[in-house]
């Protein structure tokens, strides 16, 4: 699951980027901060079970956040009675989250650095504003009387505007800790992003204490009744305990008040490792919808293409059969067929038209019959391969038209409207493809059209009279002559087709005793043929690259992740008990 959050917020993060409309982005933004605080929560998880296998316990781990210049680090300094943390009047100071082991030593923190993944721990000394990715970890002597032993975390504020590039390190630190301290002063309280955050924070179920700052005499009464109206605004749990925080002139620090001193050690009581597998649960499934839903959007996109592509391939292979295989004048595979038959039937007085017929062939067409190749003359004079390739063309033409209106009425525009430049790019190098598919299939397809010869051949042994009258007609001579030319390359299928002769041959057998036979074996031809175009050319050739089109669609503008990957995770997080659709 982490892996998958991981890619999920990474191709969120890529199209944002991409992303110019305004109203789109807020919603993505908010997704991103929601995968990263669930990315942050599952390794939470895996750092709380890798500490119970090895009997260890996890140190408890504090965050100190809140908005700008509220006091947050001056706060973590009164409470570990130190100055560790840097404190400046500047907005924006603080940008790493800083770790501060109070009675707790490094060693003891050894997990952290598996929880903090690509962020790399440094010493505070060596922070800098130029890298955001990195945290520091830090022992303090001294002892605290407000804190457990613990380590308390100093966040970079949430709102100021460079936030968007520590916000990843403030929600590391939010998701690592087992108790929040909110930081708010009299000015920045009522701020919309500390409350967005407090909303956030909510699914995570964390004690929580409010640390109201900066207070002058007399304001504390109304700031918390106002408070508590802005929690019970944003979080369903009880209003949590709040500290009024003094300003203490001389030392120029906040004051902790001594009725709240144990305030942080009893919080502590209510931390609870073992709810952390539920809450995590209940987080993935609160958020799943929604993250999914430009990805099921694709696919929602991805459905209407493949439906797209079929409706294309049926009108393709209409006009096949419309055009070719049941037209009376274009067919002419069946014609070859017969005059495969003609070259069958042993003619007399052929004999030597067929030695002139030899001896008059010039030397490269004998070198071509001798390697058998008649059959790339036959496919090249073929009607039946030109119009193929004009049905091929016919639908790129459509599909790219239909991809258009898509990109203007479709929610999904840039899917679309890429989809269609992809096609757009590809389109005569598919073409190409499609017509060397056509090609081949031609060639071998001569083999069922001689296989046609030899059934018909051997029917009219059967039937010796048909075969006797049809090798004494002279127009059969002439027929077998003109289909021997067609075999040496003298003329192309189309000739073949409307020559005389092979139209009285066609009609001399039609309506002969095997005028059946001829019918039923020229409907099954069709049929194969029909099949094989089918299966060859408009599903292997062009419907096959059609629908792969979508995995090419860059991956910085669209989320590619296909329904297999979706139902794997989703299979997956059902067998550890959760149902997230
Ligand atoms: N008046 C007053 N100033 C404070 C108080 N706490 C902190 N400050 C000042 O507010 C500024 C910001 O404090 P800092 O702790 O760096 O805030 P952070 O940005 O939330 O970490 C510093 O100049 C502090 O000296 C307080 O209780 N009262
Ligand atoms: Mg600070």
């Amino acid at each position: 699951m982490l892996e998958f959050i991981q890619l999920l917020k990474q191709r969120y993060q890529a199209i944002l980027a991409q992303q110019r409309n305004e109203s789109g982005s807020l919603q993505y933004q908010q997704r991103i901060d929601q995968l990263l605080l669930s990315e942050a929560f599952i390794r939470k998880g895996q750092l709380i079970d890798s500490r119970v296998d090895l009997n260890i316990k996890q140190p408890l781990q504090i965050a100190v956040v809140g908005p700008t210049q509220a006091g947050k680090s001056s706060l973590v300094n009164v409470l570990l009675n130190s100055n560790a943390a840097g404190v400046s009047p500047l907005a924006g100071y603080t940008v790493h989250p800083q770790g501060f082991c109070h009675r707790v030593s490094l060693a003891d923190c050894s997990g952290l650095q598996r929880y903090f993944g690509r962020f790399q721990c440094l010493d505070a000394a060596q922070l800098t504003s130029a890298r955001h990715d990195c945290y520091a970890l830090t022992e303090v002597a001294d002892i605290s009387p407000y804190l457990p032993p613990c380590v308390l975390w100093d966040t970079p504020d949430f709102d100021s505007i460079d936030s968007a590039v520590y916000r990843e390190g403030v929600i590391r630190a939010v998701a690592l800790a087992d108790i929040i301290i909110l930081v708010v002063s009299k000015e920045k309280y009522a701020d919309q992003s500390v409350w967005d955050m407090m909303a956030i924070l909510a699914d995570l179920h964390q004690p929580t204490i409010i640390c109201l700052n900066k207070l002058s005499e007399g304001s504390e009464e109304i700031l918390t009744k106002s408070l508590q109206e802005k929690w019970r605004h944003a979080r369903a749990d009880a209003f949590p305990d709040v500290v009024p925080l003094y300003y203490r002139k001389p030392a120029g620090l906040p004051f902790w008040p001594q009725a709240k001193q144990g305030l942080p050690t009893d919080t502590q009581k209510k931390v609870n490792h073992r709810k952390h597998a539920r809450v995590e649960q209940a987080l993935l499934q609160k958020y799943w919808q929604s993250w999914l839903e430009p990805v099921l959007e694709e696919h929602q996109a991805v459905r209407e293409w493949e439906k797209l592509v079929d409706e294309l391939v049926r009108q393709a292979l209409e006009s096949y059969q419309r055009d070719y295989l049941h037209h009376p004048h274009h067919y002419e595979t069946f014609q070859q067929a017969l005059a495969e038959l003609l070259t069958l039937l042993e003619i007399p007085g052929l004999a030597g038209v067929l030695t002139g017929a030899r001896k008059a062939l010039t030397w490269p067409v004998r070198q071509i019959m001798k390697l058998g190749r008649k059959q790339w003359h036959i496919a090249g004079s073929s009607h039946e391969i030109v119009l193929l390739n004009q049905i091929a063309e016919h639908l790129l033409i459509q599909a790219v038209d239909r991809l258009l209106d898509k990109t203007e009425q479709s929610q999904q525009a840039t899917w679309w409207k890429e989809l269609s430049a992809l096609l757009r790019g590809r389109r005569q190098d598919m073409l190409r493809d499609f017509a060397v598919a056509a090609k081949n299939y031609h060639i071998s397809f001569q083999q069922d059209v001689e296989k046609t010869a030899h059934h018909l051949y051997d029917k009219l042994q059967e039937q010796p009279v048909v075969l006797n009258s049809l090798r004494a007609t002279r127009v059969t001579a002439d027929a077998a002559v003109i289909a021997l030319t067609l075999h040496t390359g003298g003329i192309g299928v189309h000739d073949l087709v409307i020559a005389p002769a092979m139209l009285t041959v066609t009609s001399l057998l039609t309506e002969s005793a095997i005028g059946g036979y001829m019918h039923k074996v020229e409907a099954q031809l069709k049929q194969q043929q029909l099949n094989e175009v089918k299966q060859a050319l408009f599903i292997d050739s062009m419907a096959k690259k059609l629908l792969g089109l979508p995995s090419y669609l860059p991956s910085i503008t669209h989320f590619n992740i296909s329904p297999e990957q979706l139902r794997a995770i989703e299979q997956q997080e059902k067998r550890h008990g959760l149902r997230l659709l």
